[in-house]
């Protein structure tokens, strides 16, 4: 962990009792009794949509013999449920989003663990989503080596004083290389790594054509995607750079992002995958997650 990233200004008065923490998104405070029930948390789960959380945690409770599912009572921005050692959390969709949910939930890991930085080491995060491929057919797993934003660069942001923050994108290479190894031979679809756009956007900052506000050519968007290409990227998305910037800063070991492609960019930008196919992609990202974890993470 960097502990000197760490807001500790805030959050040792949540630990020594001076204040509250208020989750508001979640519709939980730090004294609310329902966390004492979170406390063995080793895992954070994230998706976009709040059916795949339900469906991953009725699917990890059912691997874990039936395990209890807590849920938090709100659900109107997110939907959250824990079971067996894992938080699943949707995120919604996008950094803006995204963000307010993985601020939240690193405030309450560190209140869950007493501010133990090196229990909070042992917690594993992961974003299980989807994305459009770079150069990949619809179906493959991608898990991230680094999320970067359309340009490239890193994710940053405006702060006050001397302008930008820069964040590191970076995933931890001992992470994605486990969960990769833990789906070889047992998976029945192509796990590759890679690096991962974050677009700002679904349309526009994924340079797709068939927006209702259009700024690209088919020249453009060519252009683009070969240069992400030619650059190690893999996949297009949209909360990765966010995810993996704010976990490097608090200085997190183990965190990943697995996502499945809905479309290979590079022959076009609608997805028309069948409703079984969808669901059957995302199930193959969960089924990825989900061997890792049995292998390595939880009861290994
Ligand atoms: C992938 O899919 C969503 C957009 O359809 C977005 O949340 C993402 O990152
Ligand atoms: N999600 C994205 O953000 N982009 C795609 O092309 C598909 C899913």
């Amino acid at each position: 962990m960097k502990p000197e990233n760490i807001n500790r200004a805030f959050l040792d008065g949540v630990l020594d009792g001076s204040h509250e923490d208020v989750y508001y998104h979640f519709g939980v405070v730090s004294s609310d009794p329902i966390l004492d029930r979170l406390r063995d948390v080793e895992a954070v789960i994230m998706a976009g949509s709040g059916g795949r959380i339900r469906e991953f945690a009725d699917r990890w409770s059912e691997i874990n013999g039936g395990s209890e599912i807590v849920a938090f009572p709100k659900e109107d921005r997110f939907v959250t449920r824990y079971t067996a050692g894992v938080l699943f959390v949707s995120h919604g969709m996008g950094m803006p989003s995204a963000s307010i949910a993985l601020q939240e939930l690193m405030r309450m890991v560190f209140f869950l663990k007493g501010g133990d930085l090196a229990a909070m080491d042992e917690v594993f995060w992961c974003r299980v989503g989807t994305s459009g491929g770079v150069g990949l057919p619809a179906g493959t797993v991608v898990v991230s080596s680094e999320g970067v934003m359309a340009d490239l660069q890193p994710y940053r942001l405006l702060k006050g004083g001397d302008g930008e923050y820069w964040f590191d994108g970076r995933f931890p290479a001992d992470t994605y290389n486990a969960i990769i190894a833990a789906n070889e031979g047992v998976a029945d679809f192509t796990v590759v790594p890679g690096r991962t756009v974050a677009g700002n956007e679904f349309f526009l900052e994924q340079f797709r054509l068939d927006g209702a506000i259009c700024l690209e050519t088919p020249e453009s968007k060519t252009a683009w995607l070969e240069w992400l290409d030619q650059n190690g990227v893999r996949n297009i998305e949209m909360e990765g750079a966010m995810i993996a910037g704010y976990l490097n800063h608090w200085g997190f070991a183990k965190f990943a992002m697995i996502c499945c492609t809905l479309l290979n960019r590079l022959e076009g930008d609608q997805v028309t995958s069948t409703p079984e196919q969808l669901h059957k992609f995302g199930e193959d990202a969960g089924s990825a997650l989900f061997n890792y974890l049995e292998a390595c993470l939880l009861h290994a």
